[in-house]
């Protein structure tokens, strides 16, 4: 947790409330999960209604408090910030008033290596794709650059006839924002080149570690929140409404793409490293630290070579941007789905630090799992603070003999989720007390068990408080109530107002005015905000249930298949429910019949709507309570359409696409979305953050589509 003066700065630069963070800090990790994917979501569809239909669906207050509560939620829980979370990229605040910038030609990303062995595959990649000998042969014609990735925000530089006309943020890719006047204030974003030539450069804007301290200082002496790290510190000052702010900070650029006007004329550089040379001699600066002509040993050489002496340097870098030296080859690789295939960025491993173990305190999940989680000093890793990691079970704390009390070496694996990586033995004092797994729920006090062979503990009794409260919470995220978080469930559960999930239903608003701190118009708007679910899709009730091992996905199926076997008219979900005791009584493997759903979902179904399960008497409630649910349209015969008997998976961010819509689209064309790559796989989709699914669709040779592939194959062409 970020504790005293070290506040929380939002990427916009603007301060996220200690309180915020706390309340973040309290939630279990699948509460925090849901809750970060849930506004994550929302802050996606207003992001998208703002810029793309212009119509803003939340208005700006709405809009910083989801995102607030986004942040808070990430810095709580380092693990849920992921390169597509709303608070990686910048430019995408409602009302900001940068203009937008289309970019000539799009930016791209880059796909990542974290291993020697991943550089390796990636050579494998490049020299298929040139049809060149496989490794380790030596292959003459092919040659790398290595260049240190920076750590910083990637921007475009537009030049006319060797003047700074304009400069902008990367954005989506497609579209950024034009921070041109806070460029002009960079000294090393040259206002005019040694020749009059109209290019785009682009590069990354840093901020040097000595200026980040010194900003942060002086923050300090003011008693300003401080930054977490120079990349935010840098992107805040980049993006300021005031150039002066961004003049007030030494902030550099190093450049290393060009993109000139007239490539194809006579001498224009014909590879990576011509283009860097050509950069620097237009008067660009170009980060010296990079080497030309390697082979893939060579590249990791260099990456061995920058590993530790990297701290010294002036600015941050975390790790080595490798790229196919010649044009003509770059071009044959070509790109998917947004990444060139000729270029990779290889990752340093995760730096790792000291902490110390204060406590390891067991979480009552959702399903009741006891999940033992360290107490940590606060300790800085890899750009963030952590106060806690999950040590998952107790097989792990004694396999990796986690003692409270002990000195451990603490990393972000991959840099984001925070892990214990050992103890360190040598540092024991003997004061150390090991762990146990209470024999107790350290919530309600019931006995914890664990299955035969299995390796979670669990709170058995489906009444503790803490499993009630996770799975109501869970509900009312689900359905979508707006405004029923943590502080107002608590209180209604621990004074019995809310028995069973139809209970939301029946509050009045005399009822939630008498809880703590709710004034009549709060009351009033949290009564609208629950009749307005009284109404919802099918599947989101499905999905709101919590059942185990019924995600999104499943409660979909399920929803498409109960409305085609229980006929439409009133009273439905009442003869729902009756419905499905029935089939989960006596005929439990129909439930095979749905798609994706095999011995053990249906098992988990079965149990959950059969007689003395925990499901039982559930959706008759909610029905008794007024809920409707919304059927869905019945979907296009999977024998019809495009995409007729055709399996295909989807992984990574598919431009346009949630992953729910592209995989809605493979079946509304009448294909079967599938979760794994198989040899039965017809497409893989892939976009920037796919990883094994896209190795795996490689090595079988499967087709790969990037988004406008992927639109295309829907269509039809
Ligand atoms: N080289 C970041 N992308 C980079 C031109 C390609 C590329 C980067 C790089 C796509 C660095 C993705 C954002 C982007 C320009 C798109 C680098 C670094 N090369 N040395 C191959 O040092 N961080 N980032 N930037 N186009």
């Amino acid at each position: 947790m970020n504790e005293g003066a070290a506040e929380v700065l939002a990427p916009d630069g603007l301060p996220v409330a200690p309180e915020l963070i706390a309340e973040a800090a309290a939630l279990a990790e699948e509460e925090a999960t849901r809750r970060h994917a849930e506004l994550a979501a929302e802050i996606e569809a207003a992001n998208r209604a703002y810029y793309e239909a212009d119509v803003p669906i939340l208005t700006d207050a709405e809009w910083d408090q989801r995102f607030r509560r986004l942040v808070a939620l990430e810095t709580a829980w380092p693990a849920l910030i992921t390169p597509d979370s709303p608070t990686q990229r910048v430019g995408t605040k409602l009302g900001d008033t940068f203009d937008e910038v289309r970019h000539r030609r799009p930016m791209l990303s880059l796909s990542n290596a974290f291993s020697d062995d991943e550089l390796r595959a990636f050579d494998a990649r490049v020299r298929r794709g040139l049809g060149l000998p496989a490794a380790p042969e030596a292959a003459p014609n092919l040659a790398y650059v290595a260049e240190l990735k920076i750590d910083g925000l990637a921007i475009s530089l537009r030049y006319e006839r060797g003047r700074f006309v304009q400069g902008a943020t990367r954005g989506d890719g497609t579209t950024g924002e034009d921070v041109t006047a806070n460029l002009r204030t960079i000294r090393s974003v040259p206002a005019k080149l040694t020749e009059p030539a109209s290019l785009d450069a682009r590069g990354e804007v840093y901020m040097p570690k000595t200026e980040f301290a010194r900003i942060n200082a002086e923050r300090e002496e003011k008693g300003l929140p401080l930054y977490a790290n120079p990349r935010n510190s840098g992107a805040g000052s980049l993006r300021q409404k005031d150039a002066a702010v961004t003049a007030a900070r030494q902030l550099a650029t190093w450049s290393y793409q060009l993109l000139e006007d007239d490539a194809d004329r006579p001498g224009a550089p014909r590879s990576q490293s011509q283009a860097l040379a050509r950069l620097e001699a237009l008067g660009f600066t170009v980060n010296p630290n990079r080497e030309s002509g390697l082979d893939i040993e060579g590249v990791i050489a260099f990456t061995e070579s920058w590993r530790d002496k990297r701290h010294d340097l002036p600015y941050e870098t975390d790790g080595v941007v490798v790229k196919v030296d010649a044009f003509d080859q770059q071009e044959r690789l070509g790109i998917v789905s947004r990444a060139p295939r000729w270029a990779i960025a290889y990752k340093f491993p995760p730096e790792q630090v000291e902490s110390v173990v204060e406590d390891i305190v067991p979480y009552v999940g959702r399903t009741g799992t006891l999940t033992p989680v360290a107490h940590l000093t606060p300790t800085k890793v890899a750009g963030s603070t952590i106060a806690r990691a999950t040590l998952h079970n107790l097989d792990e704390v004694r396999r990796k003999d986690i003692r409270i009390g002990d000195h451990v070496i603490l990393q972000k694996a991959g840099d984001v989720i925070p892990e214990v990586v050992r103890p360190i033995t040598e540092k024991r004092t003997g004061k150390e007390r090991e762990w146990d797994m209470p024999a107790a729920c350290p919530v309600c006090g019931q006995p914890v068990v664990r299955d035969e062979g299995a390796v979670r503990h669990y709170c058995a009794n489906p009444a503790c408080p803490a499993r009630v409260g996770q799975e109501y919470g869970h509900f009312a995220g689900a359905m979508d109530i707006d405004g029923l978080g943590w502080a107002v469930l608590s209180q209604l559960l621990e004074r019995g107002m809310v028995k069973r999930r139809g209970d939301f239903f029946r509050l009045s608003v005399e009822d939630l005015e008498s809880l703590d701190r709710y004034a009549r118009r709060s009351a009033e708007n949290l009564h609208a905000a629950i009749q307005k679910a009284r109404k919802r899709e099918l599947a989101r009730i499905i999905a709101a249930l919590g059942i185990p091992q019924v995600g999104w996905t499943t409660a979909i199926e399920l929803a498409y298949w109960l409305a085609a076997e229980v006929p439409a008219g009133e009273g439905w979900l009442a003869r729902a429910a009756t419905h499905l005791r029935t089939v989960a009584a006596e005929t439990p493997e129909r439930f095979q019949d749905l798609a994706g759903v095999g011995p053990t979902v249906s098992a988990a179904l079965a149990a959950w709507f059969g007689p003395g399960g925990p499901g039982e008497g559930v959706l008759e409630d909610l029905a008794e309570a007024g809920v409707e649910a919304e059927l869905p349209e019945p979907r296009a015969e999977a024998s019809t359409g495009p995409l007729a008997g055709k399996t295909v998976v989807v992984t990574g961010t598919i431009e346009g696409f949630s992953r729910e819509e592209a995989e809605a689209a493979v079946r509304a064309a009448g294909g079967k979305p599938g979760g794994s790559v198989s040899k039965k796989t017809d497409y893989v989709v892939a976009g920037p953050g796919a990883g094994s699914k896209l190795a795996k669709a490689e090595e079988l040779g499967i087709e790969i589509l990037d988004a406008d592939g992927f639109r295309a194959l829907l269509q039809g062409s």
